[in-house]
């Protein structure tokens, strides 16, 4: 099989605006299920509300589009009721974050053995660019039009704190990497968190000086760096640029976990 093989064609076209990166991580993430040789019974996609939940709608498998902020909790059930199963969820900053900050932390102290694809956008997309729990500071949006105040969070540093498994941030340019940090998420027990950051040219795009799809793709690729490169840089006292994208594996630990295969 491809990645191919997973997807839903009689719901195409889809919803998604030209340019935006979400396409690009639903095929990495099925190019990862793929490889996995999971069988398409035994797997189930789960999701929110948001462009980014629209996913499991495209994918043949059985899938939840669940309410808004609660994919995690209905992964939980799904998980918990019957471990066999292969449960994975597809979410956004808004969904994630912001009405599901609760469910987040939850998931990721119990490490219930699934895996979150969060596609950060960094805006509430669907709703018209809201912003979200992870709009940078100074960023543009509908609700903040003179550029956000808030610090925005980290979703991996909150993955991470709060006890998940496996924790890995990659962009929409970094297809490879990106298919294999799903690829290490679904093998590892416990809750695996994978950031996936993507251009919405639509919503984000245009208010912050990335007109193109390609610009944003851009500054994905000029403002990464690999995590290993910034800890040595922090070893050696040196300053790392406060818009710097912190790239790969952040966390693989063995914490005890739930919902594991017997
Ligand atoms: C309980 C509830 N509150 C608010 C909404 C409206 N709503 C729909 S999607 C969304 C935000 C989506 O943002 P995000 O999760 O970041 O996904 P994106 O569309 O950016 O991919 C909101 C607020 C809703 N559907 N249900
Ligand atoms: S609004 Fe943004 S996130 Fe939603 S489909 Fe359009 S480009 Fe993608």
């Amino acid at each position: 099989m491809t990645f191919s093989d997973w997807l839903r064609v009689d719901r195409l076209p889809h919803i998604y605006c030209a340019g935006c990166g979400n396409g690009t991580v639903i095929n990495c993430t099925l190019s990862a299920v793929d490889q996995m040789g999971w069988k398409k019974e035994e797997t189930v996609f789960v999701s929110g509300i948001g462009c980014s939940s629209r996913a499991p709608g495209y994918i043949v498998t059985d899938s939840l589009h669940t309410t808004h902020g609660r994919a995690l909790a209905f992964a939980t059930g799904i998980k918990l009721a019957n471990p066999s199963l292969n449960v994975v969820v597809f979410t956004g900053d808004g969904d994630l974050a912001a009405i599901g900050g609760n469910h987040f932390i939850h998931a990721c102290r119990r490490n219930i053995d699934i895996t979150v694809v969060c596609m950060n956008n960094m805006i509430y997309g669907m709703t018209g660019g809201q912003g979200s729990p992870t709009t940078p500071r100074m960023a543009l949006s509908t609700t903040t039009p003179y550029g956000s105040v808030e610090p925005a969070f980290d979703l991996c540093e909150l993955a991470i704190a709060a006890g998940a498994n496996y924790v890995s941030r990659w962009t929409s340019y970094h297809v490879k990497e990106l298919t294999r940090a799903i690829l290490a998420g679904l093998r590892t027990p416990g809750l695996s968190f994978i950031e996936a950051l993507v251009q919405c040219p639509t919503n984000y795009g245009r208010r912050n000086r990335y007109r193109q799809a390609i610009d944003q793709i851009e500054y994905f690729k000029e403002h990464g760096m690999l995590v290993e490169k910034a800890r040595r840089l922090r070893e050696e006292g040196k300053e790392i640029p406060p818009d710097t994208i912190i790239l790969g594996e952040l966390a693989r630990r063995n914490r005890p976990a739930m919902g594991v295969k017997a």
